[in-house]
């Protein structure tokens, strides 16, 4: 059994992609094409690609009825970034009776030799290509004689391909010009039907909670939104947290902050949400309480980090995550920020983030007991357990 496989983002599948596997197939006699979408590397702020399963979805209705391909979710179900040689090594020993070639574009094949585990990678496939419009064959075969003093099997065909690039069918789409003949008719259908590649998701992948957040929030708070996200970010970065998670929760933290107390009670009662005696008693702590139930329940953003992290982003708690962590102090030095010791508390959080808790934390507590407010149970929960945490530190 002779396989082809060919991996790649797939953001979309496109007819270029098609021929090139054909006419590889049909030169080397493939019984079979592959197509291995990978998944959506982790931490990726920007979300510049189409969701795991929208793209795995395209690759199946390119190729449905058609017995020369197959798609395979393995990279997308392991998740994260994988490399070539560990899903290649996966597939040989699965099928240890069967030939592998791998499939690229003429781009791709120009950068082999920088392919973690290169030299393995070149013991158990076979490295094919086809010439572009734009890189002739003469490039690559000058390319293919490196790599095969390096060990490698090379096969690079005559005739080149007309040049498709996903990034040309992404901008066709934000034009509303038509896919006719770019892409197969059901990827065509699929792309308008879910509104992929259109303006505003291209221009933001934010842009649709940006768009429920002003509706939501006077602008000061829709400023203080955008740079707690900014800060949160940031932090998430240094601190080798999930970034995107870190800006959704930041953007969404204070999304009820305006809303009614009528209403906050209405969500809290509608999803079974009972106070404690002092929440019941402090209005501001609800927005933290009826915010991560909105993300969670009405946004669907089922995400266990993003929703505690809302949901303790008044309060703080014991025990506090990560990403809990961020977003309260994102809240304390995100750039709209300006009380008497702002830089005291931006330099902590740079320095010496358990200190910022605490002096975050000490704050709070301050400021309630100066002006007679109740104080949560979970706010003294955290400032006692960092207190603690200091006096054993300090004898
Ligand atoms: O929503 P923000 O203004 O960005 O900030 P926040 O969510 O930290 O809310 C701050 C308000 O919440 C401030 O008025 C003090 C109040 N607050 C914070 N912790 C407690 C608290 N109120 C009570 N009663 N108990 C607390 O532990
Ligand atoms: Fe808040
Ligand atoms: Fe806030």
């Amino acid at each position: 059994m002779n396989i082809g496989l060919f991996g790649g983002s797939f953001d979309p599948v496109h007819e270029g992609h098609l021929a090139m596997a054909r006419v590889l197939a049909t030169a080397l006699g493939l019984d079979r094409v592959r197509l291995v979408p990978t998944a959506q590397p982790p931490h990726k702020i920007k979300k510049s690609t189409t969701s795991d399963e929208d793209r795995l979805a395209m690759c199946r209705l390119a190729t449905e009825g058609d017995p020369l391909f197959e798609v395979s979710d393995y990279e997308i179900s392991k998740g994260g970034a994988s490399f070539t040689i560990d899903t290649v090594e996966a597939f040989c020993a699965a099928e240890p009776d069967a030939r592998f070639f791998l499939l690229m574009g003429a781009d791709m094949f120009l950068t082999l030799t920088t392919w973690k585990r290169f030299a393995d990678l070149a013991k158990r496939v076979t490295f094919c290509t086809v010439p572009r419009d734009d890189v002739p064959a003469e490039v690559l075969r000058e390319y293919a004689a490196t790599l095969e003093g390096y060990g490698a099997t090379c096969i690079v065909t005559e005739a080149p391909l007309t040049r498709v690039s996903s990034t040309q069918i992404r901008r066709l789409v934000g034009e509303g010009a038509s896919l006719d003949g770019l892409v197969p008719p059901a990827v065509a259908r699929y792309i308008a039907r879910h509104g992929l590649y259109t303006a505003a998701s291209a221009a933001d992948p934010y842009e649709q909670y940006k768009a429920i957040l002003r509706e939501r929030l006077r602008p000061d708070r829709y400023d203080h939104s955008l740079c707690v996200a900014d800060e949160a970010k940031r932090l998430a970065l240094r601190w080798g947290a999930d970034a995107e998670k870190a800006y959704t929760a930041g953007l969404l933290h204070d999304i009820m902050k305006h809303t009614n107390s009528e209403q906050q009670l209405q969500i809290l009662s509608d999803f079974d949400i009972l106070l404690d005696a002092v929440a019941v008693s402090s209005p501001k702590l609800w927005h933290a309480i009826s915010g991560a139930v909105y993300t969670e329940k009405i946004l669907g953003i089922d995400d266990r980090e993003i929703v505690t992290a809302i949901r303790y982003h008044t309060t703080g708690r014991a025990s506090m995550t990560l990403m809990e962590r961020i977003l309260f102090l994102a809240d304390f030095t995100s750039a709209d920020r300006d009380y008497d010791d702002v830089d005291v508390m931006r330099r902590l959080v740079d320095e010496d983030p358990d200190g910022a808790m605490r002096y975050a934390l000490s704050y709070t507590v301050r400021e309630l007991a100066a002006g007679g407010s109740p104080i949560h149970p979970d706010t003294i929960a955290a400032y006692n357990e960092l207190a603690l945490k200091r006096s054993v530190e300090h004898g």
